[in-house]
């Protein structure tokens, strides 16, 4: 329960929080304020690190009183809520975003001034939350963001990893993974709350018991449990007073210390309840798109989906609330298959604690979630094993299986005598182990069923879930992603920013169409050569951060090539690579004189899966070639490879602004979206491209002209699989591939070993799934045009600012209002 025991009388114990000022003197106050009594050091004292803590919660305390005015006025208001269900969030550093939506900019870094400090080395103190793998966690941190800024209410729930996503080093070349400690130095953006810890359980069995009402009632008789702790976080809307709440939960043990066993001397059973219970949200499974049939990984889904129906059921709403009406004040995202065990989880709620009938609680249910989906790779679609489910999960495996009985149910009426084609839609699989697949149970689940470009909802519908799109058509949409223009563009390329709203005005930063009318500026020679000059100073802030970051030198007046995005073989690093090797084979066996080549630097960031193997023989063999590369004289100041490792929000930030060429290469039909691409091009960077993903909106969007496509689309790819891909064909009759192809086979670039990259490269020869060598050739081409481009300045710069100017579209805020109109049905609280 909340509140105080009795009705308090001091008027100031009704209101909240003062709102400190915006002055530099009262900002210096809280300042020293918070440096003396929360760091319990003087400003002399004072380490780096005490700093950013310090100016951590001076900033949060400008936050508090609209964070908890917005808690209250939703409650008050019994708005609607999104509740954004996401094993992941990509948050990055925190101090900025907090300091942007704050307008605190200026008066922090004056204030810190006279301070004697600098706002960007307590900046640079931040150690990122990376509570996530790639695309799908910065989604999520988009969304959250787009909704608070658009004053809609909304719970992000999730997990608070202990440790996040590997930090990657490379040792000789070769991927190798570090805890990532990012809660070493103390968080100071979380908000526990212990005593509203909720438990969770598992194991056991369940039994049947008639009561005395004489109705038969399931009960589930768990056999252990452990804690969930709510950790909140702040998500503050852009200059708009609105502060919602991300709410990760942390695993606890419920009897974390056995004193009997304790006293008895065995010290290590005595913690290893704790230890085991721990586990749960211990570490973020370093997994992009497949699955690993791990126990631990549907643990911590049912761990943070248990916790956060119930935290919404007894904590945001009233207590005498008919649950009835649960669709009314919330309506749960499901952010891919992950937290889809949330389905049977309320079903059984609803059932078995709240006594509703199964129609009834089923008419809620189905009312209350949708489903997102994100990949198109079979793989990476979640199938539990039942034997799994049962026994972690057992009253949960009861309801699935009532779920799909009454599901095959409507499929055999309105299909009658199709038996073939229930078992196909069936939840459970039968091959090759028992299984249930969880996206036919989010499917049939929720009101609608979204994808996250245009072409891949179609493939969904068409490829994926095609019986289920058949029984209803109405229930699958489509929402393409967008990103937060806050974060990746006025906090990372504040230089663009500012170039920007000189030309018109700041409304471009919540409404991002508004780009449009930088159009006409891409003629204005005065606005082009600014627009030069800032992508020239990215590149120089760019330069001096990887100099100190990774001991990298870039090059002055390069065309800046880069691909950052994890690694796997769907998206072709491998074929980049190539390119590369084509061009250090054909300029050192003297085909091609290096005075020809567009100077050029083409950047990597990628992490691999740590079980991986053929993704980290590709950052090898990337290293390797790197290394050639810029030891070869003859490509001095031509080319350059670089490298630097650990890829993430951060160093996001720092690249994209810097980019001239945003390589999006995935094979067609495999890359559901993808998000960088709209990054990129939003910082000004012109794409080469497959008609892939979100590409092939940002095409039509920019303009072919604007846009290098290449390779084959989708129709292509499925025509060519059908009729037998055979990948040593394209080796056999392209002398430029096979020449690149032979320089790797024959040692060149692992000392004279020919078998170092064997993986990668006969599986290119003899499998090539991605068909990588089949859109060599055009890809090559493609380059020729993007060098041809590059050669006149003017030319590209106009491209680059019709991007910038036409890809407004790709705002997450213009997501969320589609979400909200065609998914939610709710709209924003003002
Ligand atoms: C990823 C897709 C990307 C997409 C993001 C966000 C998964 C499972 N999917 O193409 O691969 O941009 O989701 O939707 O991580």
């Amino acid at each position: 329960s909340f509140g105080p025991a009795s009705t308090p009388t001091h008027p100031l114990a009704t209101a909240p929080v003062g709102m400190p000022s915006h002055s530099v003197d009262g900002f210096v106050r809280e300042f020293l304020h918070e440096l003396n009594t929360n760091q319990g050091v003087t400003l002399s004292r004072s380490s780096v690190n005490d700093q950013y803590l310090a100016l951590a919660s001076t900033v949060k305390n400008y936050l508090m009183a609209r964070w908890l005015e917005t808690g209250r006025k939703t409650r008050e208001a019994k708005a609607k809520t999104i509740g954004y269900l996401s094993a992941e969030y990509l948050l990055g550093r925190q101090l900025g975003n907090a300091l942007l939506a704050t307008d605190l900019n200026e008066v922090a870094s004056k204030g810190l001034e006279l301070c004697g400090l600098d706002l960007a080395t307590l900046r640079a103190q931040e150690v990122e939350p990376g509570l996530g793998n790639g695309g799908l966690g910065r989604l999520a941190a988009c969304f959250i963001d787009s909704l608070a800024t658009m004053d809609v209410p909304c719970i992000g729930y999730g997990i608070r990893y202990e440790y996040g996503i590997f930090r990657q080093t490379f040792v000789d070349g070769r991927q190798v993974e570090q805890p990532d400690t990012w809660l070493a130095l103390g968080s100071p953006w979380e908000f526990p709350h212990p005593e509203a810890s909720v438990q969770v359980n598992f194991g056991g069995h369940t039994e049947k018991a008639t009561g005395a009402d004489g109705k038969e009632r399931t009960r589930w008789v768990p056999a252990w449990n452990v804690l969930g702790v709510p950790y909140n976080y702040m998500v503050p809307g852009y200059l708009n007073g609105r502060v919602n709440t991300l709410r990760l939960w942390s695993a606890q043990a419920t009897k974390a210390f056995d004193l009997q066993i304790f006293n008895s001397g065995d010290y290590a059973q005595a913690v290893r309840a704790q230890t085991f219970a721990e586990n749960i949200s211990k570490v973020l499974y370093p997994e992009d798109s497949t699955p690993q049939g791990k126990e631990l990984r549907l643990q911590q889904q049912y761990f943070f989906v248990a916790c956060s129906l119930r935290d919404f059921i007894d904590n945001e709403l009233e207590e005498d609330f008919d649950l009835h009406n649960l669709p009314e004040r919330i309506t749960y995202q499901l952010n891919d298959t992950h937290p889809v065990i949330a389905v049977p989880e309320l079903m059984r709620l609803l059932i078995d604690e709240h006594d509703f009938a199964w129609d009834e609680a089923w008419e809620v249910t189905r009312h209350c979630f949708n489903y997102t989906c994100h990949t198109l790779l079979p793989e990476a679609l979640e199938v539990w094993p039942t034997e799994l489910l049962g026994r972690l999960l057992p009253r949960h495996l009861e309801i699935i299986y009532q779920i799909n009985e009454e599901f095959l149910d409507d499929v055999r009426e309105a299909f009658p005598g199709d038996e073939i084609r229930a078992r196909r839609m069936s939840m459970i699989a039968e091959h090759p182990e028992r299984g249930v697949r969880m996206a036919y149970l989010a499917t049939v689940a929720a009101s609608k069923v979204n994808g996250v470009a245009e072409l891949h909802s179609q493939l969904l519908r068409d490829k994926v879930l095609p019986d289920f799109s058949e029984l209803w058509p109405d229930k699958f949409t489509n929402v393409t992603n967008g990103v937060t223009p806050r974060r990746f563009v006025k906090l990372a390329n504040p230089r663009l920013s500012d170039l920007i709203s000189d030309a018109i005005g700041s409304g471009w930063v919540t409404d991002l169409e508004r780009l449009k009318e930088l159009e006409p500026y891409a003629d204005d020679p005065e606005f082009k050569e600014k627009f030069r000059e800032v992508k020239a100073a990215n590149k120089t802030r760019l330069t001096t951060l990887l100099k100190a970051r990774d001991g990298i030198e870039l090059p002055d007046g390069h065309l800046l090539d880069v691909m950052v995005k994890r690694l796997h073989e769907y998206k072709r690093q491998s074929l980049k690579l190539l390119h590369i090797v084509s061009l250090y084979e054909q300029v050192t066996s003297g085909k091609l004189s290096a005075s020809d080549l567009t100077p050029r630097t083409v950047v990597f960031g990628a992490k691999a899966a740590p079980g991986y193997k053929i993704a980290k023989d590709t950052i090898y063999l990337i290293n390797k070639v790197a290394a050639k590369v810029n030891a070869a004289p003859e490509l001095e100041g031509r080319l350059k490879v670089a490298f630097p490792a650990n890829y993430n929000v951060t160093l996001a930030e720092e690249l994209i602004p810097a980019a001239d060429l945003s390589e999006q290469i995935s094979l067609a039909g495999m890359e559901a979206s993808g998000t960088g691409n709209m990054k990129l091009a939003l910082n000004g960077a012109l794409t080469i491209g497959t008609d892939d993903g979100a590409n092939v909106e940002i095409r039509r969007l920019v303009g072919d002209k604007h846009f290098f496509l290449f390779g084959m689309n989708e129709p292509q790819v499925a025509e060519l699989s059908a009729k037998g891909y055979d990948p040593g064909s394209y080796y056999q009759s392209n002398e430029q591939l096979r020449s690149a192809l032979d320089l790797i086979l024959s040692g060149h670039f692992s000392d004279g070993d020919q078998h170092q990259f064997d993986s990668v490269v006969f599986n290119l020869l003899n499998e090539d799934r991605f068909m990588a060598l089949a859109d060599f050739q055009s890809y090559i081409d493609a380059q020729a045009k993007v060098e041809e481009r590059y050669a006149d300045q003017e030319a590209w710069t106009r491209s680059a600012i019709l991007n910038v100017a036409r890809t407004g579209y790709f705002s997450s805020d213009r997501a969320m209002r589609d979400y909200l109109q065609r998914i939610w049905h709710t709209t924003p609280m003002i």
